[in-house]
């Protein structure tokens, strides 16, 4: 059950890669959906929140927020759905406070065209997931005040799938309307004899 998911008429195996970051917080997943059309990150001396905006069937879901409500700086990180995805997350998590769990300290998401970030504080463990062939259909976590661990769910593309996947629909759509089935030939041609 966990991993599949139904794409149209296909049926796509997802992974989850993580957890980064520490054990705090409670979890938290905003399930998996065709693809992430923009991420809001708060954060000051590490990651305060995240919200992920999806794409759903060609709808866009806002999930909700992860974190608390501090932090004194946003990035609003959109992307142009579809042409534009992401394809690496890397970052750094430690304990914000002495004695404290660990926490994401810092975030920086590359895509095919951009990179965004560093957001936060480059401090403690690095981390990064550069992804090839594979697109990120949503993401879980832990959260608390702050952003204590991320992981997300990736699906398995080829690069070229959406041309493909257009060009197949146009070939289907071309047969529907040029091909009529044997019989509807025969009753036409008596039709007409
Ligand atoms: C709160 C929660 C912790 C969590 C941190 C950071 C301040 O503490 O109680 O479990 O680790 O926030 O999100």
């Amino acid at each position: 059950m966990e991993g599949e998911k139904k794409v149209g008429v296909l049926a796509r195996k997802t992974i989850t890669v993580g957890p980064w970051g520490g054990n705090g917080g409670t979890t938290w997943d905003d399930g998996s959906y065709n693809g992430v059309r923009s991420i809001t990150i708060v954060y000051d001396r590490c990651i305060d929140s995240v919200r992920v905006e999806y794409d759903k069937n060609g709808k866009s879901v806002l999930a909700e927020k992860h974190g608390g409500s501090g932090g004194s700086q946003t990035a609003n990180i959109r992307l142009q759905y579809p042409e534009e995805f992401i394809t690496s997350i890397s970052g750094h998590y430690c304990p914000v406070v002495h004695g404290g769990s660990a926490v994401i300290r810092s975030l920086t998401i590359k895509s095919n065209r951009r990179t965004f970030g560093p957001f936060g504080v480059e401090e403690g463990t690095p981390f990064s997931f550069p992804m090839e062939g594979g697109l990120i259909v949503g993401f879980k976590g832990r959260s608390g005040w702050y952003l204590d661990a991320l992981s997300f769910r990736v699906s398995r593309v080829q690069t070229s799938t959406l041309l493909e996947r257009m060009q197949l629909k146009l070939q289907k759509l071309t047969q529907k309307y040029t091909q009529q089935p044997p019989h509807a030939m025969t009753n036409n041609n008596r039709a007409h004899a």
